[in-house]
Parts: C-alpha cells; sequence; structure tokens
C-alpha cells in the first residue's frame, strides 16, 4: 500500500465552471484518486476554491456584495456542485483561509531572509474616481497604433501590439469608465526566480516520464528566458493576504496583498491543514514534509495546460527557494483545452454548458463518462451533442446498461432473484476469463500511467467482452435444451455484473453503487484475479434487477439542448 497526494488546481471563485474546466483538472483528479482508493492506497485528495485577485473583487462588486461574503456564498455553491459530480475531495478547502494567510506570509519571510526577495519601485496607473491602482487589463484606451478604441492596457486585440498603459489614447477605466488616471510611483516585492533557474532547469530535466504537454510548457518558459525572470509577487488591492514577512509588518509594504498566483498554490498546503483543523485529518505534516514522513507520499497534480508554468516553475521556485523539506511534486498530468460545439466555451457569452446546468439535465455519471472518454489529452477535444448522445446511447445504455438489464432480467424470469446453481465453467468461460485477464491488466497499466481516454477504452472493452460471451452462449436459447448450463451462464452474467461495479466505479460511480447495490455485494474490493472474481457470487446468492442503470438521451433532447447552451452571439 503506498500514500498518494492528488491535488486538482482550484477554481477560481468567480463563477461556475464550465465542462471544459471541469475535464482539465477536477474530474480526472477524482478518476485517480477513486482508482487508487479503490486499489487499497492511502490518499488525500485536496482541492479548493482561488479566491484572490482583481477578478473576485469584481465579481463582488457586481453582484453588489462584500467581497468576503461573495466568495463565502460561491464556496458553497462550487461545493454543493463538486459533490453533485461525485468530486471525492477528503478537503475542499479556501485559499482565504487564515491557514493559507499565515503559510504565505511564512514562505514570504522565508525567502526574504534566504535573500530572494527584492523590493522594485514601479509606475502603475492609479484611478482617482475608483480610488486604487488599475491593472493593465483594467484600462482601455485607443491604440496608438491602429486606432482600435478598445484597446487594452498591455495589448491591443485589434492589431496584437503590445502596449504600456501610458500609450493608450484617451485611457479610461474599465471598472468607473473614468479617465482621471494618473500615474503614480508604488513599491512591489520580487521574487528572484532568476537566482534559482538552475535548480529548476535540472529538476525539470529530471522529470523524463512527465507528458510532453508538461515538459514542452515548462522548457518552452524555462528556455525563451520569460518563466524565470524575476517575479512580482504583490498588488496593490484591498482583496488578499496583507503582506507580512512572516507574522512581521513589512515596512513600505503596508495596504498590499500578495499576488494571487503566490498564494493559491500554497493553498495546497494550506489545505491539508484545513482539513486537519476541520477535525477530518490527523496529521498533515506526514503528506507535506519530507522530515515529517512525505518522502514516502506520491503527489500527483492535475490541471489545464494554461495553468503549467505555473506548477513547473513558479511554485517550484517558492518551495525550492525556501530551502525547507516541503514535498515537491512528482507528476504533473496536464490537459489540452475542450472547445463547444465548433468554438470554444464562454464563460461571458454563456456558451456552452456550465457545470450546475449539466446537473440539471443529467445524472452526473453521463457526463462523467463523456467527459473522461473524450478527454483533451494528445490534443484539443471537441464535445458536441451529437457525439454526446451517440456514445452516451452506445456506452452505457447499450452496452453496460443493456447487459446487466438483460442478464438480471432473464434469470428473475426463468430462475429466480437468486444466483442459479449450475455445473463448473467450461471452454467458453475459460476464454471470456483470458480475455478479461488481459483487458483488466491494460485497464491498470492506463490508469497507473493516467491514460484516461485508454483507461475508458478499456473499461468499455471489458463490457463489450461480457455483452459478446452473453450473444454467443444464448442462455436463452441454451435454456430450451439444457437448463443446468444456460443457469452456469446466467452464473457468470450476474458475477460480471458484480465485477463491472467494481471496476466502472472510477469513472462511473453511482451507477456501480447501483449496480452493487442490486447485485447484494458484499466484496467490492478490486480483483486480484478474474477468475476468483467471477465466482463472488454462489449459487442462492440473492440479488434484484435494478432499476433502469442507463436511459436514452433523445433526439428532441439533443435538440433543445443544442439550441439553449448555444449561448448569446455576438
Ligand atoms: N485558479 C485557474 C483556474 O481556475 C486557477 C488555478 C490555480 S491552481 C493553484 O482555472
Ligand atoms: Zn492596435
Amino acid at each position: 500500500m503506498a500514500r498518494h497526494l492528488i491535488t486538482s488546481a482550484i477554481p477560481y471563485i468567480n463563477g461556475i465552471k464550465h465542462l471544459g474546466n471541469l475535464v482539465g483538472s477536477q474530474l480526472p483528479a477524482d478518476l485517480y484518486a477513486r482508482y487508487l482508493r479503490g486499489r487499497g492506497h492511502e490518499v488525500l485528495f485536496l482541492c479548493a476554491t482561488d479566491e484572490h485577485g482583481t477578478p473576485a473583487e469584481l465579481a463582488a462588486a457586481k453582484a453588489g456584495k462584500p467581497v468576503a461574503d461573495y466568495c463565502a456564498e460561491m464556496h458553497d455553491v462550487q461545493a454543493e456542485i463538486a459533490a453533485g459530480f461525485r468530486l471525492s475531495f477528503d478537503y475542499f478547502g479556501r485559499s482565504s483561509s487564515p491557514q493559507n494567510h499565515a503559510l504565505t506570509q511564512a514562505f514570504a519571510g522565508r525567502l526574504a531572509d534566504m535573500g530572494l526577495i527584492r523590493e522594485v519601485v514601479e509606475e502603475q496607473v492609479y484611478s482617482n474616481a475608483d480610488g486604487r491602482f488599475l491593472p493593465d487589463r483594467y484600462i482601455e484606451g485607443t491604440c496608438p497604433n491602429c486606432g482600435f478604441e478598445s484597446a487594452r492596457g498591455d495589448q491591443c486585440d485589434n492589431c496584437t501590439k503590445q502596449l504600456d498603459p501610458t500609450d493608450l489614447i484617451d485611457a479610461r477605466s474599465t471598472i468607473s469608465g473614468s479617465t482621471d488616471l494618473e500615474v503614480r510611483e508604488t513599491k512591489h516585492l520580487y521574487l528572484r526566480q532568476s537566482a534559482l533557474k538552475d535548480d529548476i532547469a535540472a529538476w525539470i530535466g529530471s522529470k523524463t516520464d512527465w507528458p510532453i504537454l508538461t515538459t514542452s510548457i515548462a522548457k518552452k518558459w524555462l528556455n525563451d528566458g520569460d518563466g524565470l525572470q524575476d517575479r512580482g509577487i504583490t498588488r496593490d488591492l484591498d482583496w488578499g493576504i496583507p503582506v507580512k514577512k512572516g507574522t512581521e509588518d513589512w515596512p513600505g509594504m503596508e495596504g498590499k496583498v500578495f499576488y494571487v498566483w503566490f498564494d493559491a498554490p500554497i493553498e495546497y498546503i494550506a489545505c491539508a491543514q484545513e482539513w486537519v483543523d476541520a477535525g477530518k485529518g490527523a496529521d498533515w505534516e506526514r503528506w507535506w514534509r519530507t522530515d515529517k514522513g512525505a518522502d514516502d507520499v506520491t503527489y500527483t497534480q492535475f490541471m489545464g495546460k494554461d495553468n503549467v508554468p505555473f506548477h513547473t516553475l513558479s511554485f517550484p521556485a517558492t518551495i525550492l527557494g525556501s530551502q525547507e523539506p516541503w514535498k515537491l511534486v512528482d507528476y504533473i498530468k496536464s490537459f489540452n483545452y475542450l472547445n463547444y460545439d465548433g468554438g470554444q466555451f464562454s464563460t461571458s457569452r454563456g456558451r456552452g454548458v456550465f457545470m450546475d446546468q449539466a446537473l440539471e439535465i443529467l445524472p452526473a455519471d453521463y457526463w462523467r463518462w463523456w467527459l473522461l472518454s473524450h478527454a483533451p489529452e494528445s490534443s484539443d477535444a471537441e464535445f458536441t451533442w451529437e457525439n454526446f448522445q451517440t456514445d452516451v446511447n452506445k456506452d452505457l445504455a447499450d452496452v453496460l446498461g443493456n447487459f446487466v438489464s438483460r442478464i438480471t432480467k432473464f434469470c428473475r424470469s426463468k430462475f429466480s432473484e437468486a444466483v442459479p446453481e449450475g455445473p463448473d465453467y467450461g471452454p467458453a468461460e475459460a476464454e471470456l476469463i483470458a480475455n478479461l485477464s488481459a483487458k483488466l491488466a491494460d485497464y491498470e497499466g492506463h490508469m497507473d500511467t493516467m491514460e484516461v481516454r485508454k483507461s475508458a477504452a478499456d473499461l468499455r472493452a471489458m463490457w463489450v467482452l461480457g455483452n459478446e460471451y452473453l450473444q454467443s452462449v444464448a442462455p436463452w436459447t441454451t435454456f430450451k435444451t439444457d437448463p443446468a448450463k444456460a443457469a452456469m451462464q446466467v452464473r457468470m452474467g450476474l458475477n460480471l455484473c458484480r465485477l463491472y461495479g467494481v471496476l466502472s466505479a472510477p469513472f462511473i460511480p453511482d451507477a456501480s453503487a447501483d449496480i452493487l447495490a442490486a447485485m447484494n455485494a458484499s466484496d467490492v474490493t478490486w480483483p486480484d484475479d478474474i477468475t476468483e472474481a467471477v465466482s463472488a457470487l454462489q449459487a442462492g446468492h440473492a440479488f434484484t434487477v435494478p432499476e433502469i442503470t442507463f436511459r436514452k438521451i433523445t433526439d428532441d433532447e439533443r435538440a433543445d439542448w443544442a439550441k439553449r447552451f448555444a449561448g448569446i452571439r455576438d
């Protein structure tokens, strides 16, 4: 038994995530956590809401709520939706927790002690009407290059020219529209990542087993020189973790907070502390401190590709720079994007399916199955309603659902609601067992290496093997001439239901639980061996015919949903 720490990228607080976000981190992380628990390993699976930064402040203002209240409410909303998708976090924390405040301040103090922080005086745009400094993307004006009227402070979207806010003609605040802007001096802290470049390059170089997507992004940033420039880790905002040197004030930094991307990954650690402080766990240090037992832990992070630079360069710079015995990530599984029906998911235009809407129209398992079996691993993937309808109907209703319902109903009608007597398994069953054993080995191999699509294909192949077996031995025909042999074939079928319940649980936990409950299965442990597994239910074992496990998506529903989620086009 091994110990596995698993974290999913922590979703921003301002809004509900769409299905592309879900399949890019939380869902595959949950798949892996469930699989490892199923195999008997000790798992700590953590996630949280990412609550700081300007977007949180602005979303709260738009909702007309104090930002702390807004975040508390949205945290609960996100927690409830996560539970709806059966995301099995051991703890769902908050980056605004007191634990993260203290830990982030402690890291900053330690990095300063190690000589890795420099103070820099910069010029920044201040809005008198808003009473605040404006980040680049909250300043708009006319592009000096092409005349486009809505160029942003950092770039013109029309001609792509890189800009400074002071280049803009008629610059205005996007918050209030005010043009009463001035340039003021402000002091910020920079983390001297450049001093850690060799350490980080060596560490990334040692990760030969990481997905190409992860290492290619990491190396691009490392070698372009962009990624490991010194990085500003403070901001002029009200909402965030106040800048302190450990527990002490930081002279000249009054009223400033840490940059959201400095404190967000530290929440991975703070979340384990929250888990303990909430009375759910006993000891966080054995997961995070290599001097307290965490050197035995395998730590895996899940995230979308846009988050890779922060996890391969910035957060490791914090950890390595501290020279304290913190656990470093062992494996980073990253994902490409899921697109929506010929375009992108768009939060602002309401285009695509968002997590809360998905659960309103279908149970979690339908989404989990489709999303995971189409995970954007080697390239971007696309959600279309046609494909969703076809694959869900085929894989879940026709293959798995039909198998379970057919065999249980047949047994009830010809025998009883108990596993029937019959002879020992014969050659057809031996062949099935051999085929299932080979597929199970593939499935475990792909799950171990987090190859999500391939794992789904292996699981589906095991369901198909069951169907092919039933089709070829045809107990309904056998029954007419040799009822005892038919009983044996039914016994195999019922045992396969139990086996599928166990093996499918990481993908479709609710349906698996229903199948296992219907099979009245007491042993739900991961099989060591298929021969044993298909003898778990013995003659006389009572079961019930499950309610419909999966229903089919109709053409009308598909058409309705396609229309409903198309968004307001501009
Ligand atoms: N909050 C990005 C996102 O919500 C960001 C991840 C932080 S991971 C420490 O997609
Ligand atoms: Zn322009």
